[in-house]
């Protein structure tokens, strides 16, 4: 889609301005993104990618009594990895360096549970390294998922003893394989070998993040990056914003009652930018089962992931797993595959791109060349200036009239509306209601 900017007519320059029907807050600035998250949302689609020693062991927690003897994939190559997320058109990936089990995919230094004492290229493995090679060889910026909970690590449960361990191996990640994009910080927090839970030192983990690589983004269920959407479904909230108010959610594994509505739909009146990330396997489990092989969500299913989470101004992590081979599953290759082709067909052709656009009272009109039957609006706000609408409708001119083909909530990244198709030459995007003076961005019109 082209990039253009609208700042709606009469809508910019204060509250005298204000179209009818627009609410003016006057008041502090609204946040906005920062560089990185501002990539990571025009990035849209991440690669997750869950692998370890429950791919040998055929589950889905391990309880870090495993042997690591059991690690031994026999034709690993994640370029082939990369090569399929990149045919999908994903731009990120994440990979489990280390899961609730504790078997760590790198040779930490500050454990034996790891590929070093696996049977795997004798112990001289390292499953990170070939991982971020791999997905930057095809343009694919990598992340990284270090669980917190470690069911095999002593030390979990002590305090800081754990604390120092968990940053001791987070600084090996983050100094030794260059720039992170993302660091995974998943919610769960069991109990340990000693049956005891651990209290996670989230400032000390925060700025250890910060202090080695401040352009890497921190995800949990209450950022202070990336938030979680709420739901391994891989849908958004609607109304999706991308503030939210960090005292109400101050760290992960917060429990309140309003969590689950802060993580699904943001806060309109958010003090800081956090936008959400919408995470969901190809497949019934995160890591690879044979017994699954046959369960591989379809093309149209993740075509609706896609709307229902990009679709509604989040990202969208999907999680495909390699096998005990150490590769992906043809099937999901060819998923993989189809998905990133019909994508490519359905945005092929943006019926706006050449429209003529000017700006209306309360919103932009596009007049297209000739009329063309659209099913599909996608519409976006200029989000480094912030996210603004909070109620829009987009219209089109049908034998003279303006009918409304579709309605919605807030728009921030992007907003895809699919509609049934209506052919016309003329449509208007109508800003029903903004905190502040909306700035619009691509507009694009696509058939059905
Ligand atoms: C959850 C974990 O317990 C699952 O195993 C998986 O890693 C998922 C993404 O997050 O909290």
């Amino acid at each position: 889609m082209k990039r253009r900017e609208f700042v709606a007519a009469g809508i910019a320059v204060g509250a005298a301005a204000c179209a009818p029907g627009f609410t003016w807050e006057a008041g502090p600035r609204r946040p906005v993104p920062s560089a990185s998250q501002l990539w990571w949302q025009r990035a849209e689609l991440g690669l997750f990618t869950h692998f370890g020693m429950n791919t040998f062991t055929d589950r889905e927690w391990g309880d870090g009594h495993e042997d690591p003897r059991q690690f031994n994939p026999t034709r690993f190559d994640p370029r082939q990895w990369a090569r399929a997320a990149r045919a999908g058109g994903f731009r990120y990936a994440i990979l489990t360096a280390k899961h609730h089990d504790g078997f760590c995919l790198w040779p930490s230094k500050f454990t034996g549970h790891s590929v070093k004492n696996s049977p795997w290229r004798d112990g001289r493995g390292d499953v990170v390294r070939e991982f971020v090679d791999a997905m930057r060889g095809e343009g694919l910026r990598p992340g990284l998922y270090l669980s917190p909970w470690d069911r095999h690590e002593p030390s979990y449960g002590s305090g800081a003893g754990y604390n120092e361990h968990y940053v001791a191996q987070l600084t090996e990640l983050l100094t030794q394989y260059g720039p992170i994009a993302e660091v995974w910080f998943d919610g769960a927090n069991g109990e340990g070998p000693n049956g005891k839970k651990q209290v996670y030192d989230w400032d000390l983990i925060h700025r250890t993040v910060r202090r080695l690589q401040p352009n890497a983004l921190m995800f949990s269920d209450a950022g202070p990056d990336i938030r979680w959407i709420g739901n391994e479904r891989g849908t958004a909230g609607d109304p999706d914003w991308c503030s939210v108010d960090p005292a109400l959610v101050p760290y992960a594994g917060f429990d309140a009652p309003q969590v689950g509505e802060w993580l699904q739909h943001g806060q309109a009146d958010g003090t800081v930018w956090r936008p959400g990330e919408a995470d969901v396997s190809i497949r019934p489990g995160w890591f690879h089962h044979d017994a699954e092989d046959a369960k591989v969500r379809s093309t149209e299913n993740l075509l609706e992931l896609y709307f229902a989470s990009v679709g509604r101004n989040a990202n969208l992590l999907l999680n495909v797993p390699p096998t005990r081979e150490g590769l992906f599953h043809e099937a999901d290759v060819a998923r993989l595959a189809d998905f990133g082709r019909r994508m490519r067909e359905l945005f092929a052709d943006d019926r706006a791109a050449r429209a003529h656009v000017r700006r209306i009272a309360g919103g932009v009109e596009l007049a297209l060349r000739a009329p063309v039957a659209i099913g599909m609006a996608v519409l976006q706000e200029r989000i480094e200036r912030g996210q603004a609408v909070s109620r829009y409708r987009v219209d089109a001119l049908v034998g003279g009239a303006w009918s409304t083909v579709s309605r919605g909530t807030t728009i921030g990244r992007s907003k895809i509306d699919r509609f049934a198709a209506v052919t016309s030459d003329r449509w208007r995007v109508i800003i029903e209601e903004s905190a502040v003076p909306p700035r619009l961005g691509d507009i694009g019109l696509f058939a059905a």
